[in-house]
């Protein structure tokens, strides 16, 4: 048997139309997208793998959102490697079938392949997110590796909640597969032979001060690599009063790019929450003064 690939790139939960279609949030998927396919080249990749969640919303596809699918997928489909996609739970619009998705039409690009049904070829099986009794199936993989979003019990659902058994599909149902990689929950984390690869970038307070997102490179048989986006969004939570005691620890740590205007804001607002300030607002009139300001763009929850 010929395996799949050489060397795959896989990513996944980028989660397109996020926070109500925000331009901010869909630009940095695009900026993500170029980071991702200059990967892809550098590191000699013959093939693309994507676990789930390519759009955000089940229901609706704004325009402007449409606008960036269709150039994030141009561009991967100008990369000229084989692309594999799975639908994830966000990307379907019923709960318990496949059959309306709204990535149907990735498959109309000439490198872009939508697997919608459990499918394996060249020793890697695809699982897209299981409807029904179809995690029962599971223990009948008989590949090497398998690709996934699956909701498995134990691993974190972001950094702070733990995923309940309910009973169906668990880590051991895999125990006999090499390797799962999988999408659906966001936290970077691995248990045994389940890899949970991380969503693409951080994209909200869920994933404050973990910047452990990006994409992983896995040559055939090898231990795979996980690579951050160092030019990703970071998201901080900390409390006002951290903020005023040491504001440059707080501010000086990488954040970049589109908490630009977050930083920026609170460097001019500093000043105002400084005791010494004639103009000295206290700290609840600070943080209501600037969220006002921030909008969407604020990368920090003050509390
Ligand atoms: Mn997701």
């Amino acid at each position: 048997m010929v395996n799949l690939f050489k060397k795959a790139a896989i990513f996944t939960d980028l989660h397109v139309g996020q926070k109500s279609n925000s331009q901010i949030h869909n630009e940095d998927c695009l900026r993500y997208i170029n980071w991702f396919i200059d990967l892809v080249k550098t590191r000699n990749c013959d093939t693309i793998l994507f676990l789930g969640d390519f759009h955000h919303n089940r229901n609706s596809i704004n325009i402007q959102t449409m606008d960036y699918s269709l150039r994030i997928l141009e561009l991967l489909d100008s990369v000229g490697c084989r692309m594999i996609v799975l639908p994830g739970n966000h990307d379907l619009y019923y709960k318990d079938k496949r059959s309306i998705s709204s990535i149907k039409y990735m498959s109309k690009f000439k490198n872009i392949e939508l697997i919608n049904n459990q499918y394996s070829e060249g020793d890697v099986c695809f699982v897209p997110w299981l409807i029904g009794e179809e995690h029962k199936n599971m223990r009948k993989i008989k590949d090497r590796y398998v690709m996934g979003h699956f909701e498995l019990p134990k691993f974190m659902m972001n950094s702070m909640v733990e995923m309940p058994d309910h009973g169906e599909l668990k880590r051991e149902d895999f125990g006999h597969v090499d390797k799962v990689f999988t999408g659906h929950f966001h936290k970077r984390q691995t248990q045994n032979n389940i890899h949970y690869i991380g969503n693409a970038f951080p994209h909200n307070f869920a994933d404050a001060w973990d910047n452990d997102r990006g994409a992983v490179i896995l040559e055939w048989g090898m231990e795979p690599e996980f690579v951050n986006w160092a030019q990703g969004p970071e998201y901080r939570v900390m409390s006002l009063a951290q903020l005023i005691d040491n504001p440059e620890t707080y501010l000086n740590t990488g954040i970049n790019f589109c908490s630009c205007s977050g930083v920026m804001l609170l460097r001019k607002f500093l000043p105002k929450i400084s005791p010494k300030s004639p103009n000295a607002l206290s700290k609840s009139a600070f943080a209501l003064d600037f969220s006002s300001f921030t909008g969407s763009a604020c990368l920090f929850s003050i509390s």
